[in-house]
């Protein structure tokens, strides 16, 4: 497949960290420029050149050497460490093909997980979950995940307390022109990092976080940044910056309710038009029912910021137009719901929800989207067709299905029993970047009988399968994005030839479908171009009936991005439902803002009451396991990437230290440990170690290291659990618990370490070789 040759024009691709045009030379792509209407391209961007046809690229499909010998009798304890047979595309089709009809037979659909998850492409078509899910249901059906890694929590909760969370609290957020033109004090959780709005799910239009920031500073507007990290906010809005213990958010938002109520600054007209509850809550907030108000100086004991500070912070929110900003990191945690619920408790407390600039928004930086315009119609997408089997487990449980298949787990008020998983179909995910405890996770895949994955680069997840497909990077093959947010249409343009074998995910399935007699289903005798073409007419009746007009498929290609228009007006989140909340019901039980649920109380969780609580983490700063391991890990997303992609390209290696991810400790840290700058460290706890590329800054607050998620983890011992990576992911350090019995979302910000110097010399990394690859005997 040579790109085709219409291109006299530039040839746009879109990713989740913006939209770039392809520089190549001679079928090698040597260059990325980002697209002229990008105000602040990710710095992301170029770390694709060098990864695209890295040594670590899929060539050609293989097989597990003993599982081509013995099919699934083959020995399951040496997944990722043993050699791979490459095999020509049509016997590795007829093995996949073979292995999915057996399990399907003798165990039933709901023995294949095709879950999948994971952020795969940004085109609309090329999309490796919607193909997957598509081609699972044509072949009867898989054990699906529910929700993401990014917002579990909270997205369990919000539709009990105050509605969907996608729909209301990220679609109607209110948006950065409000914020610019109306927020006096912007009280950010977990700060509101740059690096991190470099991305967004689906693609970016503009980068406008930066301008929004800037143009409310210029009008006036004041920030706190409340968290672990200085540097999760832009030096230039000036910030005041105050340092929390991870873990202690709720306790603040407590303490900053208890002065509230104190100093009558509540807004008791809001609590009582717009709201249920509160009588039910305020006994806790006050100390009745425990014997414990929740005071400021309650709160300094737990979170490490004076009690006088708390105060002042309350009585600043009281006096201002004030939006409460909660990055989706402090959900992320151990009882992550209780942050979430909190913030929403505190910004109904000053009850200047649905006022402009007012309020609270969950994500504001976490991603690009949050706070910019919407798309103005629905964008198709492939069709996934009916999924039969109704098993389903919460995203961030599948190392606990896999090791206790059959096991008893209470999930958002249901008891649930995990499914019996024979066969993972994996396709645009990577369980070794995004699961917590890996060392668990390398057990817990000793247990399939068979694992099937496509991907682009020989990732860990790759190289603990049985059968991997090669598939196209989006660089080489058609493709069309379409941005959910800031809502931009970009024509993703095939610039150079497939490297070596890859094919696309959709002619991996439709060559699985040929062989189960599921062609026609899963095709409907559409060719990849039949499908851009079906979509694309599709998008253009949808946009017509919204009133605006696309241009045709040869137009769009030819034309390069085009912008889709905004609203008229600033959006403010429930700004109808506070003008008339009888009018304008919420979706839950009340149809108002929850501070107390009946609902959550009656699924008598202690994890998880009736209102909004402190509860100790499991690891904390501030708890026992603190005196073994006295250094809470920051795992956050890194600058450099997104997650584990690109780690192979230069702007990733680029940060690098000593070849291994760096880690940020405080200097008075690093000198009680005699540590230096550029040291390689070893960084552990009970869980698992690794090695880190020690930085010492005061960005980092005392007590906190921060290591980014996204090294690909290189074991010492490949296939072992336990064994050292060399390389520094943090996930052989988190923990794997569900953050309730609610959300049951993962709680990766819940961990503590130890970090000393490495003596000798360091192992070399060997993360992005691939595996030994054998030829067919
Ligand atoms: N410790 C810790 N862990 C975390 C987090 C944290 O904060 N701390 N955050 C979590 C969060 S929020 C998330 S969303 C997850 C992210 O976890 P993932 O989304 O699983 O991570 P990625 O590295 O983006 O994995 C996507 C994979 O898809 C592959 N891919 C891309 N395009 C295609 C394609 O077209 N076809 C195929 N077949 N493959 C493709 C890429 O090569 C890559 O390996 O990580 C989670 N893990
Ligand atoms: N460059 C880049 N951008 C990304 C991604 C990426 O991989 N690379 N991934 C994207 C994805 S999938 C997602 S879900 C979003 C995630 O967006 P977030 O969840 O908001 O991102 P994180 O980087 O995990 O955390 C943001 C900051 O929260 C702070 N923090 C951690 N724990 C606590 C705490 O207990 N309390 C307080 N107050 N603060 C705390 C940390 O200092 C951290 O830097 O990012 C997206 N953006
Ligand atoms: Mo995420």
């Amino acid at each position: 497949m040579t790109p085709p040759d219409d291109r006299t024009h530039p040839q746009y691709f879109a990713t989740h960290w913006g939209t770039w045009e392809a520089v190549t030379e001679n079928g090698r792509l040597t260059g990325v420029r980002p697209w002229a209407g990008d105000p602040h391209p990710a710095m992301i961007g170029p770390g694709i050149v060098e990864a695209v046809h890295h040594p670590s690229r899929i060539r050609r499909p293989a097989v597990r050497r003993s599982f081509l010998e013995k099919g699934a009798a083959a020995e399951r304890g040496s997944r990722g460490a043993e050699p791979f047979v490459e095999l020509p595309w049509d016997e590795a089709l007829d093995l996949a093909a073979a292995e999915i009809d057996r399990v399907r037979r003798s165990h039933g659909n709901e023995a294949i997980f095709g879950g999948s998850y994971g952020w795969a492409s940004a085109g609309r078509f090329h999309h490796a979950q919607s193909q997957v899910h598509r081609f699972l249901n044509c072949a009867g059906g898989y054990t699906a995940s529910i929700d993401t890694y990014s917002y579990a929590a909270v997205s369990a909760l919000t539709p009990h307390i105050i509605g969907h969370f996608r729909k209301l609290m990220l679609d109607q957020a209110t948006s950065w022109d409000s914020i610019a033109a109306e927020t006096e004090l912007f009280v950010m959780f977990g700060g509101l990092p740059l690096k991190n709005a470099q991305v967004n799910s689906g693609g970016v239009g503009r980068h406008t976080a930066r301008a929004a920031l800037r143009a409310a500073h210029a009008r006036g507007c004041r920030f706190v940044s409340i968290g672990p990290i200085r540097a999760d906010t832009m030096p230039e809005i000036g910030a005041d910056w105050i340092a929390l213990r991870p873990g202690t958010d709720t306790a603040l938002m407590l303490a900053l309710a208890h002065v509230l109520v104190r100093e009558d600054l509540h807004d008791r007209g809001f609590l009582a038009r717009c709201t249920t509850g509160f009588e039910r809550f305020l006994p806790y907030l006050m100390g009745e029912t425990d014997g414990q108000p929740k005071t400021p100086a309650w709160a300094a004991a737990i979170t490490g910021i004076p009690a006088e500070a708390i105060a002042a912070l309350a009585r600043r929110m009281a006096a201002q137009r004030t939006m409460i900003g909660l990055a989706w990191s402090v959900q992320r945690a151990d009882h992550g719901e209780q942050p979430a619920w909190m913030a929403i408790v505190l910004a109904a407390m000053l009850g200047q929800i649905g006022l402009p600039g007012g309020g609270v928004g969950i994500g504001y930086g976490s991603e690009n989207g949050i706070g910019n315009p919407v798309r103005p119609f629905r964008f198709p997408a492939l069709p996934q067709g009916q999924n039969p089997v109704e098993a389903a487990i919460p995203v961030a449980r599948i190392a606990d299905a896999l090791l206790d298949p059959g096991g008893t787990y209470d999930f958002n008020g249901a008891q649930r029993r995990y499914p019996d998983l024979r066969l993972l179909y994996w396709a645009g995910g990577n369980p070794f970047h995004h699961h917590q405890d890996i060392n668990r996770l390398v057990r817990a895949l000793q247990r399939p009988e068979t694992i099937i994955v496509n991907e682009i680069w020989w990732t860990p997840m790759a190289r603990h399968a049985d059968i991997v497909f090669p598939t196209t990077s989006p660089v080489e093959r058609e493709d069309i994005a379409m941005t959910h947010w800031e809502p931009l249409i970009v024509a993703m343009r095939q610039a150079i030839p497939p490297e070596g074998e890859a094919r696309d995910d959709y002619a991996v399935f439709a060559g699985l479908a040929g062989r189960l007699g599921l062609e026609a289903a899963f095709t409907e005798g559409r060719s990849a171009e039949d499908w851009l073409r079906h979509l694309w007419d599709q998008a253009r009746q949808r946009a017509a009936e919204a009133g605006f007009a696309l241009p045709g498929l040869a137009e769009l290609r030819a034309g390069g991005p085009v912008s889709l228009p905004g609203p008229e007006r600033p959006a403010v989140l429930l700004e109808a439902f506070r003008a008339d909340p009888e009018a304008h019901p919420l979706e839950t039980p009340s149809g108002r803002i929850e501070i107390f649920s009946e609902r959550i109380a009656g699924f008598g969780y202690d994890d998880c009451p009736g209102h909004p609580v402190w509860l100790e983490p499991c690891e904390w700063l501030g708890g026992a396991e603190a005196a073994r391991f006295p250094l809470h890990l920051v795992s956050n997303q890194p600058a450099t990437r997104l997650h584990g992609q690109l780690d192979p390209g230069s702007v990733s290696r680029a940060s690098k230290i000593a070849g291994r991810e760096p880690i940020t400790m405080h200097p008075a840290d690093a000198a009680a440990r005699g540590l230096a700058a550029g040291d390689v460290v070893r960084v552990w706890n009970a869980r698992g170690a690794c090695l880190a590329g020690l930085r010492i800054s005061d960005e980092v607050m005392p007590g906190v290291v921060q290591l980014a998620t996204g090294a690909w983890h290189d074991p010492e011992r490949r296939g072992e659990p336990g064994a050292l990576c060399k390389h520094g992911n943090p996930n052989v350090l988190t923990r794997d618990k569900g953050s309730s019995r609610l959300g049951q979302g993962p709680s990766a910000h819940t961990a503590l370490v130890e970090v000393a110097r490495l003596d000798g010399p360091p192992p070399p990394v060997t993360a992005f070789d691939p595996p030994e690859l054998l030829p067919r005997r």
